[in-house]
């Protein structure tokens, strides 16, 4: 059948420019950056978003190809495991009878990227000039959100000017990079990793139409395919390439079969059935997910640009592999997980995408037993989580980077930043809380829940003062390392164990039978259940009583206190303003800490105890991680300080979209992202989770004339919007049962028969 008709409407951007985000240069310093903005993803496959047609016989940098969870570690003596880019499947040349159409910026004499947020797709439009030869390129290129497996390439060519002899070469290239070719033939590919015993293969076909006419290749060989033709003006020439790719974990499941039948099965429906399944699932995410501002064009653009990634970073069929630190958007942090998929992302698939914040928390109870034996090793019970993990859950972070200095410094974090056992336990509660998955706690949750807690009951150790202190530790501010005390780790962990009590006795009253196996599977008796009350209630949390001040960690207080605001114009972090040393002796914060506490758990701030700790933090915090500014502008959204939360809104904003933190070149910041969300749902919107339903408290930005957005909550699908002039929520309950919605403090019932209409008095 003929590629014509359909393709230049499927390369045609979204019509509303609120959706697309576009550059029309060509900067040579920037493109690294910009392929992390404009990368495509779909938790599987990631693809960053470098140029259609490659330049020469190599790409300056290579357009990276990421599959999730394909791990290895790559040379001897090396104990990092590292995310090993795929072969790219994109690579096209156009041939000329001197040599291949090189891709100068000079030969661009118009260029525009485009990345269509609302069809999850990266398109480009160039006009490429050789001397006699004028030629204008579309291409379109997009990992189905709809089928993980497939990527799909589309070029259009039109020949404005010239008539020569012409090939087009499609390839495949870095197929021997990290990975062992196993076996690449015409149209597959299999290759496995060198020792972590896994395989990826990729099955592609190729085809290229001519006004309309397939024409076979002139040449076909392993993953290559090139045609000739004499060009002339007003020839259409269209090109497709499909590919299908499958990972294999065991050396005895060979994945090749697989990636075929996919493939065939893709081509059967041809790229037109690939795009339309990829849109209407887009389109599903969009309705599930979409934020609008109104009266905000910036703010809404930077919304979008969260959630276009947010939505493409997750897979809910796969719970081997979690989310990076930078998705599959770049090559910073290996692929490696952090807490930053418990706190930054999950709240926003917990509310927006249920099943993909399910197959993350999978992830976490897969790799409980990595958790155990880590803990197992470090002399404690239960399980600690490794703070940098790959598929198999075993500690991955490195012991000595290069600090921004340029230094290598050790890194302590895999050893004493232990919050994330209490963050993953935190996540857990959350997604229970909100989608009331029973399955999920029965069968997993409350493992995850009873075992970390069982890590606090052994690492809070019981002093003569008569409390439980935790020695040792890094909590979210890395700048303080081997503190005891510190408020974040021991408040979390304190409700980690509160919690996994609650769980134990969920279970006991619904599903006794479960929670006697679960009893018996980690050998959890009553003498051991009996001391976690009162661990719960000894931690020392450093809360002053007088202030309602926690103090970050023990002896901080008394650390030199610096005035940042002397540093204001500074273009480097503060530890390397002041050195290691002076940082670890003074107050000054790399990330939110208390206030990511405040963010978190907000009741453990009751009365004047939130601002008075958000004011003490804030001003001491120089957010020298990504992440601290939207655990910031959280905090302040929710205390009505919406100018101040509107700052660290933009800050986190220009994280990716303006290079401001530092170059993006290694992925988007995903935890930012998440954060944006956050601050937006949870901190402007005012979004709480009740046992009877949810409640609002909302408090606009000054510039922001309404906010809508959805959420789901144990099923149910909910719509709303919040209306400054008119100072009013509208809810629609979309589907399911009817439930509660409380605004500030009012609870109002929600039914899916009629909208509901709540004044607000305090919008202004
Ligand atoms: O998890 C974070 C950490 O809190 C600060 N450094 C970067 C990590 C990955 O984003």
């Amino acid at each position: 059948m003929s590629a014509l008709g359909g393709m230049e409407q499927a390369l045609t951007p979204f019509a509303d420019p609120a959706w697309l985000l576009e550059t029309h240069s060509y900067d040579p310093l920037r493109e690294s950056s910009r392929a992390s903005r404009f990368s495509v993803s779909n938790g599987f496959l990631g693809v960053r978003g470098m140029r259609a047609v490659s330049r020469g016989e190599q790409q300056v940098i290579p357009a990276r190809t990421y599959v999730a969870g394909l791990f290895d570690t790559p040379g001897r003596g090396q104990s990092v495991p590292v995310l090993i880019p795929a072969p790219d499947w994109l690579r096209v040349r156009l041939l000329l009878a001197g040599g291949p159409l090189v891709h100068h910026p000079s030969d661009l004499a118009a260029y525009r990227m485009t990345l269509d947020k609302r069809r999850g797709m990266l398109l480009t439009d160039a006009r490429l000039v050789a001397p006699d030869l004028a030629i204008s390129l579309r291409s379109l290129r997009l990992v189905s959100r709809a089928e993980p497996a497939l990527g799909l390439q589309l070029l259009r060519l039109g020949i404005e000017a010239g008539s020569t002899a012409i090939a087009l070469e499609a390839s495949f290239e870095g197929m021997h990079f990290g990975l062992v070719a196993e076996h690449v033939d015409r149209d597959i590919g299999i290759w496995r990793t060198r020792h972590s015993a896994k395989r990826v293969a990729i099955a592609a076909s190729a085809r290229l139409w001519i006004d309309g006419r397939e024409i076979a290749p002139a040449e076909h060989g392993p993953m290559h395919w090139r045609w000739t033709w004499s060009c002339h003006p007003e020839q259409i020439v269209e090109f497709e390439r499909i590919v299908a790719v499958v990972r294999s974990d065991t050396p005895e499941r060979h994945p090749g079969e697989a990636a075929q039948h996919t493939l065939s099965a893709a081509r059967h429906r041809g790229w037109r059935g690939v795009v339309a399944r990829h849109q209407d699932a887009w389109a599903e995410r969009w309705q599930r997910s979409d934020v609008e501002v109104d009266g905000d064009a910036p703010a809404q653009q930077a919304l979008r640009f969260a959630l276009y990634h947010l939505n493409g970073a997750a897979n809910p069929a796969d719970p081997q592999v979690s989310i990076g630190a930078r998705a599959l958007t770049g090559d910073d942090y290996h692929g490696h997980v952090f807490w930053d998929t418990e706190i930054y992302l999950l709240p926003f698939y917990t509310m927006t995408w249920p099943e993909a914040a399910r197959a993350l928390l999978m992830y976490r109870y897969r790799t409980l037993d990595a958790a155990r034996e880590k803990a197992t090793r470090m002399g404690w019970r239960g399980a600690l989580y490794a703070w940098e993990s790959t598929d198999t859950g075993a500690e991955a972070t490195p012991d000595q980077v290069v600090g921004p200095d340029r230094r290598v410094v050790d890194v302590l974090c895999g050893h004493q930043e232990q919050h994330i056992s209490a963050d993953i336990a935190y996540a857990v509660w959350q997604y229970w809380e909100a989608s009331g998955d029973e399955a999920f706690l029965r069968d997993a949750g409350a493992e995850i829940l009873c075992e970390t807690a069982r890590f606090w009951v052994s690492r809070a150790q019981l002093e003569p003062d008569g409390r439980r202190h935790i020695r040792g530790v890094i909590g979210p501010d890395e700048y303080h390392e081997t503190i005891d005390d510190n408020a974040f780790t021991n408040v979390m962990a304190r409700r980690n164990i509160r919690r996994a009590l609650d769980a134990i006795a969920l279970l006991r009253a619904r599903w006794p039978g479960h929670a006697a196996a679960l009893a018996t599977r980690i050998g959890l008796d009553e003498a051991e259940l009996q001391l976690w009350p009162e661990a719960a209630e000894t931690i020392a949390t450093g809360r002053q009583a007088d202030s309602g001040l926690f103090e970050q960690f023990e002896g901080y207080f008394a650390l030199e206190d610096i005035d940042l605001s002397l540093y204001a114009g500074r273009t480097v972090p503060m530890d390397v303003v002041l050195g290691r040393e002076r940082t670890q002796n003074s107050q000054v914060v790399k990330q939110a800490d208390v206030v990511a506490l405040l963010g978190l758990l907000p009741d453990e701030f009751p009365g004047a105890a939130a601002a008075a700790n958000y004011r003490y933090y804030a001003k001491r915090c120089s957010h020298g991680s990504s992440l601290s500014a939207a655990m910031h502008g959280l905090a302040a959204a929710r205390l009505g300080e919406t100018a101040a939360a509107m700052e660290y809104f933009h800050h986190t904003a220009a994280i990716d979209l303006a290079d401001t933190h530092v170059a993006i070149d290694g992925g988007v910041h995903i935890a930012g992202l998440g954060g944006m969300w956050l601050m937006t749902v949870f901190g402007f919107a005012g979004l709480a989770l009740r046992d009877d339903g949810l409640a609002l408290a909302p408090r606009l930005p000054a510039t922001w004339q309404g906010l809508a957005f959805a959420v789901e909550w144990r099923g149910r699908r909910l719509r709303i919007r919040i209306t400054r002039e008119s100072r009013a929520i509208e809810a629609t309950l979309l589907c399911g049962a009817p439930m509660m919605l409380h605004v500030d403090g009012t609870a109002h019932a929600l039914n899916a028969e009629m909208a509901l209409g709540v004044p607000v008095a305090g919008l202004v």
